[in-house]
C-alpha cells in the first residue's frame, strides 16, 4: 500500500485516472510546503498537453453557471474536462464552495469531468504559487481542458484569471458593472467579454460601455479583437459562442506563436515568485534566529541605526 501523501505514489496514481489520487494530490498542493513542492516537480515533466481558461468575474456573476454550461459543450465534443474554482477566502464569495457544487453537479457522477475548490488559506504567496501547481497536477493526470474560475476582486485574483491561456471577462447587464470590471483591471486580461444575464435588462448597454472602453484601448491591427458576447446561462443561451471564442482565440494563439509567448512570461513569472518567496523563508528564519529584542533595544537608545540592525541580521555586518 503507498502511503497516502507520499508525492511519488500520488503522482504514479493520479497517472492511471485515480480520481482520488488526483484529489489527494490537489489537498498537498493546496496546503503548500516542500510536500507541494515535490508533487509540482513530478508532475512537471509529465504535462505540456493542458489548455487553460480562466473565467473571472465579480461575486455572483454567473461564472459557475457559465462553467457548468461550458462542461457540457466540452463533454459533448468528447473531451475531458477539469474545473478549479479559486475560493479567494474573501468575505464577498462567503458560501461560494457549496454554490458551486450546486451550480456544476448536473456532471457530479461524470468521470470526464473534475471539479475542485480551492482556497488560499492565508499562506504566503498562497493562491498565486498553489494555482499553476494544481493546474499543473490536473495537466498531468490527462486532462486536456482546465477551467479556472476565480473572483476578479483583487490584484492576486486577478492575476491567477490572467495566469490562464485564454482568459475570459463576466460581466452583468446595468449601468457601471463594466466600469467596475475595468477598475478591478479585469479588462486589460480579458481575450473574450462575457455579457452574462442578458436575460435581463441592460445587456446592450453594457455591451457599448465595453466596446468603447474596448476603442479606447487603442488595439493594433495585429492584436486580438477581444469578442463580446451575450449569454443566460442559467438557460445556456449564447454558451455555444463562448465555447467556440475560446477555441477561436486558441486557434490565433496557437497559429500566431502567441500561445509560446504567453507561457514564457507566465513561467518567468513564477520563476521570480519561487526566488521572492524562498528568499522571504529564509528572511523570516534570519530574523527569528536573530536577538531582535536586544537590537531593537539598540536601536533605540540609538547606538544603532534600523538599516545596520538589519544588516547584523543578515550577516552583513
Ligand atoms: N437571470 C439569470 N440568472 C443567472 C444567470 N446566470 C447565473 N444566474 C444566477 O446568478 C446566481 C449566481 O450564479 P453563480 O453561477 O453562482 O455565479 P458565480 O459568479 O459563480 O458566483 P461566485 O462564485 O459566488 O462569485 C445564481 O443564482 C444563478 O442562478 C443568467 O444568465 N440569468
Ligand atoms: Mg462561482
Amino acid at each position: 500500500m503507498p502511503r497516502p501523501h507520499d508525492p511519488e505514489a500520488l503522482v504514479a496514481a493520479l497517472r492511471t485516472g485515480d480520481r482520488g489520487a488526483l484529489a489527494r494530490a490537489l489537498s498537498v498542493v493546496e496546503q503548500g510546503g516542500p510536500p507541494a513542492v515535490d508533487i509540482g516537480r513530478l508532475a512537471w515533466p509529465l504535462g505540456g498537453q493542458a489548455y487553460t481558461v480562466g473565467l473571472t468575474g465579480a461575486p455572483g456573476a454567473g461564472k459557475s453557471t457559465l462553467t457548468n454550461a461550458i462542461v457540457g459543450l466540452a463533454r459533448r465534443a468528447g473531451d475531458e474536462i477539469a474545473v478549479v474554482a479559486v475560493d479567494p477566502s474573501s468575505p464577498f464569495t462567503g458560501g461560494a464552495i457549496l454554490g458551486d457544487r450546486v451550480r456544476m453537479q448536473d456532471h457530479a457522477l461524470d468521470p470526464g469531468v473534475f471539479i475542485r475548490s480551492m482556497a488560499s488559506r492565508g499562506h504566503l504567496g498562497g493562491l498565486a504559487l498553489a494555482t499553476p501547481q494544481a493546474v499543473r497536477v490536473l495537466d498531468a493526470a490527462g486532462f486536456p481542458w482546465v477551467i479556472l474560475e476565480t473572483v476578479g476582486v483583487g490584484q492576486v485574483e486577478v492575476e491567477v484569471a490572467g495566469a490562464a491561456d485564454t482568459t475570459v471577462v463576466v460581466v452583468n447587464p446595468g449601468w457601471g458593472d463594466s466600469i467596475q470590471a475595468n477598475k478591478a483591471g479585469l479588462l486589460e486580461i480579458a481575450d473574450v467579454f462575457v455579457i452574462n444575464k442578458a436575460d435581463r435588462p441592460g445587456a446592450d448597454e453594457a455591451r457599448s460601455d465595453l466596446r468603447t472602453m474596448l476603442e479606447l484601448s487603442e488595439l493594433g491591427p495585429d492584436d486580438w479583437t477581444p469578442p463580446i458576447l451575450l449569454t443566460a446561462a442559467t438557460t445556456g443561451e449564447g454558451v455555444a459562442e463562448v465555447w467556440r471564442a475560446v477555441t477561436e482565440h486558441r486557434t490565433w494563439l496557437e497559429d500566431g506563436g502567441g500561445l509560446a509567448v504567453r507561457r514564457q512570461r507566465r513561467l518567468r513569472e513564477e520563476i521570480r515568485a519561487i526566488v521572492a518567496h524562498v528568499l522571504q523563508s529564509r528572511a523570516f528564519a534570519m530574523v527569528g534566529a536573530a536577538n531582535l529584542d536586544e537590537l531593537v533595544d539598540e536601536v533605540e537608545a540609538r547606538r544603532l541605526d534600523p538599516y545596520r540592525a538589519a544588516e547584523r541580521i543578515i550577516g552583513d555586518d
